[in-house]
């Protein structure tokens, strides 16, 4: 599409045509996702103005992970909290920055669905202005749970999602979508403050030559990891037959966009490092969304034993080991691990 020649298509004409094409027209769900990409506008104002807007460097907190809070983490968090308590859409939300799902304030209406997200993604790369990114799931609230959910009322496998989506803040703001009918791609025109559809039904290459993965754990990884990383950087010499390039941006947004835009495999992997908490990645709200968007795009997502979408969670903010990307180079290094 060129979208300098044609009519923009923004994001609520889009949601609607959308919706309409699957049959079932939620107004509820629509309007969700209305206010969380314009709650995404406003954090990437944020993140824009770096050092001019005073929000860089720790917030002095650490996260219901024990990690330490970047302002910007807070932020992030409150501008989405703020901008969908009031909406009506939804029976709780739940945050990588907040260790208890947050209940709708009595004073508003509850909806029937739940949103997770982490708010800010990467937020290490902040300060030295590398891409990060938001990330949201939706998920339908159980219906007699809606006045009175609880944190078992998140834990649903992946495949239960009905929207998910990031916003990447990078050299242009771009908000990465599915409602279960493909994956779409808008572009923040930050002149008229709207999200332009720039790409519709994305398909990732089933085959890549690229791979992303945290070279420095390389002692803690399982033997079918290293096999399939020895293989890459063997090239064309080696069983492969061909050169691979590899790229780590550290912001699973960056790394997932990139590889969305032109295929790749994305590898947080079971290692020794990670074993005792079950892997780096949360499931619920990176794991999850982006495998939903990743094989909607026609790729694959597992966690080299079971894919990731079939997971019966357990804990709201458990983690997972997470390979995702070109079909063929997940399904290779799966079969490395049945092989063991
Ligand atoms: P490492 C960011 O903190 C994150 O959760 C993901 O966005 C990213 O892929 C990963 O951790 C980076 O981890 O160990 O390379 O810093």
């Amino acid at each position: 599409m060129t979208p300098s020649t044609q009519k923009p298509i923004f994001l609520t004409q889009f949601l609607i045509e959308e919706q309409r094409a699957i049959g079932e027209v939620k107004p509820d769900l629509r309007l969700l996702l209305e206010i969380v990409a314009r709650a995404c506008k406003r954090i990437s104002i944020a993140v824009g103005k770096g050092a001019l807007g005073g929000v860089l460097g720790d917030a002095g907190s650490d996260n219901v992970q024990g990690e330490a809070q970047k302002k910007l983490d807070v932020l992030s968090n409150d501008i989405l909290m703020e901008a969908n308590e009031w909406g009506g859409h939804l029976a709780a939300l739940a945050s990588e920055e907040m260790d208890e799902p947050v209940m709708i304030p009595s004073q508003y209406p509850k909806g029937g669905y739940l949103l997770l997200f982490d708010p800010l993604d990467g937020s290490s790369n902040i300060d030295v202005n590398i891409s990060v990114g938001t990330i949201f799931s939706v998920l339908s609230c159980p219906p007699d749970h809606t006045l009175t959910p609880c944190e078992d009322d998140f834990l649903q496998p992946g495949v239960k999602q009905v929207a998910a989506g990031y916003t990447v803040y990078g050299p242009s703001t771009v908000l990465v979508l599915t409602i279960g009918n493909g994956v779409h791609q808008f572009t923040l025109d930050r002149e008229l403050g709207s999200f332009v559809l720039t790409q519709s039904h994305i398909r990732i290459p089933e085959d890549t030559r690229e791979f992303a993965i945290n070279a420095s754990n390389s002692r803690y990884w399982e033997a079918p990891v290293k096999r399939y990383i020895d293989e890459c950087t063997a090239g064309k010499d080696g069983p492969r037959g061909k050169d691979f390039n590899m790229r780590w941006v550290a912001s699973m947004v960056a790394d997932v966009h990139r590889i969305i835009t032109r295929g790749g495999v994305f590898m947080y992997p079971m290692d020794e490092k990670s074993r005792e908490k079950g892997g780096k990645l949360r499931l619920m709200y990176e794991a999850n969304p982006m495998s939903f968007i990743i094989e909607q795009a026609g790729g694959a997502a597992t966690t080299g034993r079971e894919r990731i979408l079939d997971i019966q969670p357990s804990k709201l903010h458990q983690r997972v080991p997470v390979i995702l990307g070109s079909k063929n180079e997940v399904e290779r290094v799966t079969a490395y691990h049945k092989e063991g």
